[in-house]
């Protein structure tokens, strides 16, 4: 195939201080820090569905960016986007790529010629990956977009779309393992509710047990090793979302029997629109054995949606990598740019700069992270705040031996707590910026 953009370089490491837009400053993949190279501390992917697909329209306006590649059917623009799209993650030395399947081949008049156009597009894919050694982060099935699933996939009413829903996962899944994707998401999409004057709140919470049930374990049937996620995100599209945040989603795959296969994709935007921060989520996750992937973007402060913006914030980088690195690493998630450029950057060289922008972010982050793990400060002052739990009366409650008399004849005893240590946030905010800057 031909070049798609002859105007777009191979994006090079040039250092800190280079002038040139279309370079690395942070990011240099090969070099090898803390024990990995950057590119598999980092694991960076592209959403297929922002940068080949979203053409920058809204509620207010259509399409800003052309990204009709000079395909003249849907079916030959699908062509097209998958090289254009290996082109791009060869020239911004990405290694991973997610997609849904209806981002890589419209959907067709009927579920069957949806699934022999997926067939026609994931060959085409495949033999791209092996090309190029480029590989799948993770799949999933948009379950949002057609009318169909206007009142939710398995949260519907209607069983029929239920049915549905269920069948077209069971595709998404097997185009995953066919391109040995790593994992498998599942985003709740119209999961939720718009009033509960019409909604059988229990039934629809149960559906989604199952539905998450029956494909999956059909995954794993056919051989699907990866890892499954839920994306948890609070609102948008409907006004409640069934999958509200790290914590509701960890009680409901609990209460379900569903913990043991699966994991959480946190996304950096879905935090924030919780009322979290994207740290608080990922700790979350990360402290209940649920920490899978990332989608990485972020939110605008003044704005309430989910704006997806390509992930700038260097202080959110580097508590996210903290994270991460306190996780022990990615095993098979990554970090996924679920983000786009704004609608007034509507030209290819702005996908670029904003991949640019998000990859540079992260690789700062990434050795901000490290720099305040090998300062120590932080990590010793936490490991003192909870010092008491290592000895005498501490150490029995952690351990489970301390019975519920012997706690009261030590309260009693000890008359008052008198050695409440100050918490010295503002100390701690100091020592980050320092090490930081
Ligand atoms: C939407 C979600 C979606 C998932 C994949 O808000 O972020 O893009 O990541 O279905
Ligand atoms: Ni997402
Ligand atoms: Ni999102």
């Amino acid at each position: 195939m031909k070049e798609f953009f002859p105007e777009i370089p191979h994006i090079k490491y040039e250092g800190k201080d280079t002038k040139n837009p279309m370079a690395f400053r942070f990011y240099d993949p090969d070099e090898v820090i803390a024990g990995k190279k950057m590119r598999d501390h980092l694991k960076f992917a592209v959403a297929y569905w922002h940068t080949m697909c979203a053409g920058g329209s809204d509620m207010f306006g259509v399409g800003t960016h052309d990204k009709s590649l000079g395909a003249d059917d849907e079916m030959e623009l699908a062509r097209r986007k998958a090289h254009a799209m290996f082109e791009l993650l060869d020239k911004l030395s990405v290694d991973y790529f997610c997609f849904h399947d209806r981002d890589i081949a419209p959907e067709g008049r009927c579920l069957a010629e949806s699934n022999e156009r997926l067939d026609e597009i994931s060959d085409i894919i495949a033999g791209l990956m092996k090309d190029t050694g480029k590989k799948l982060l993770w799949g999933t099935a948009n379950c949002f977009n057609n009318p169909r699933y206007m009142h939710g996939a398995g949260t519907s009413p209607n069983a029929d779309v239920f049915a549905y829903a269920a069948a077209q996962i069971k595709k998404a899944i097997e185009v995953t393992v066919k391109l040995g994707g790593n994992g498998y998401v599942y985003w709740g999409g119209r999961e939720g509710y718009e009033t509960l004057l019409n909604t059988d709140m229990g039934l629809e919470l149960e559906n989604m047990a199952r539905l998450l049930k029956i494909t999956s374990e059909y995954g794993r049937k056919i051989g699907f090793k990866g890892d499954y996620y839920i994306e948890p995100k609070p609102k948008e599209p409907t006004k409640h979302q069934y999958d509200f945040d790290a914590a509701t989603v960890i009680g409901f795959l609990n209460a379900h029997g569903l913990s043991k296969d699966f994991k959480l994709n946190i996304e950096a935007n879905h935090a924030t629109l919780a009322g979290h921060t994207f740290q608080h989520e990922l700790a979350f996750a990360r402290v209940n054995g649920a920490f899978g992937s990332i989608d990485a973007n972020m939110g605008d402060m003044l704005l309430g949606w989910d704006t997806d913006q390509f992930p700038t914030n260097v202080y959110d980088t580097t508590t996210c990598m903290l994270e991460v690195l306190k996780a022990g690493g990615f095993t098979n998630g990554g970090l996924n740019f679920d983000a786009k450029a704004r609608r007034g950057s509507n030209t290819w060289e702005d996908t670029v700069y904003a991949h640019i922008a998000g990859m540079d972010a992260f690789a700062l982050g990434l050795r901000m992270a490290l720099k305040i793990i090998e300062d120590g400060r932080i990590d010793a002052f936490v490991a003192n705040r909870y010092s008491s739990y290592n000895e005498g009366i501490g150490k029995k409650i952690v351990d489970g031996t301390a019975t519920i008399e012997e706690l009261e004849a030590y309260a009693l005893n000890m008359g008052e707590v008198m050695t409440n240590t100050s918490g010295r946030q503002e100390y701690l905010e100091n020592v980050f910026n320092s090490i930081l800057f």
